[in-house]
């Protein structure tokens, strides 16, 4: 079978709409491509935002909320994926109404406070809205799963228009990033059923782990020296 055929198939087995021409096929790759340039420069602006905040902090002396930065565009599987578990057609159009975690950007902090210092830098910023926000430190997952996730839309501006690009912010402890980086390998997303203990088991280690910070916290905010951004 040729790659169209294939292409054809896995579209016809998966209930895709993929377009019958071949010219039709490659308009929606080119629009594919041009697409993911407009969100790898939404994340571009934004993570210079914040590598210019962790500058002024350095700059200052000042303890650093920030401890990693790193970003992601969305693999194409999971984003026709997801469209298709949320009950939209697999369209370009979707994509890009329904979809706001197409580019994602993620940053760890040393403490439970920075986490929210750093989204507070974020409000201050006029280039960027904020579209909605969703707690799961003060409301775990199920699962167990502890992260702060910001959608903002973020103006970028091109030769000739500016555009407001959505982005998914992670903003999560380095203890909270250990977990959900290990549940991610051994157990998110696994389409197998787990055995009820493994579930009970990894909520039980997070809940340990959310222990953990908020000691760490405790326990560096008695100290004389700490810089506290909890304000
Ligand atoms: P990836 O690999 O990051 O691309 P959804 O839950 O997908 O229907 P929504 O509302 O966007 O839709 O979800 P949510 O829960 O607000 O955010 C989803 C993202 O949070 C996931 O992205 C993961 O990165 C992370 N996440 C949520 N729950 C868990 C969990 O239990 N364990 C781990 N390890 N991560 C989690 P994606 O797109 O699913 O995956």
């Amino acid at each position: 079978m040729n790659s169209e055929l294939i292409l054809k198939q896995t579209a016809k087995d998966n209930h895709y709409n993929m377009p019958a021409e071949p010219s039709q096929m490659i308009n929606v790759a080119l629009q594919f491509q041009q697409l993911l340039m407009l969100y790898e420069s939404a994340i571009k602006q934004l993570k210079t935002k914040f590598e210019i905040l962790e500058d002024e902090f350095e700059s200052k002396h000042e303890r650093k909320p920030i401890n990693n930065i790193s970003s992601r565009i969305k693999e194409p599987m999971s984003i026709a994926e997801k469209l298709q578990r949320k009950g939209f057609a697999i369209t370009i159009d979707n994509m890009v109404t329904k979809l706001y975690d197409i580019a994602g950007i993620r940053i760890t902090c040393p403490f439970i406070s920075d986490v929210y210092h750093v989204y507070r830098m974020l409000l201050n910023q006029d280039d960027v809205e904020i579209i909605e926000l969703k707690d799961y430190i003060k409301n775990p997952k199920k699962s167990g799963y502890r992260s702060l996730h910001v959608i903002v839309k973020v103006r970028v501006s091109f030769s000739d228009e500016k555009r407001d690009i959505p982005v998914e912010i992670q903003i999560r402890t380095i203890a909270m990033d250990f977990w959900a980086a290990l549940e991610h390998q051994i157990h998110y997303k696994k389409d197998y059923k787990m055995p009820p203990d493994v579930d009970e088991e990894l909520k039980q280690i997070a809940d340990t782990i959310s222990q953990t910070d908020e000691r760490m916290e405790k326990l560096a905010k008695n100290l004389p020296d700490f810089i506290d951004y909890s304000n």
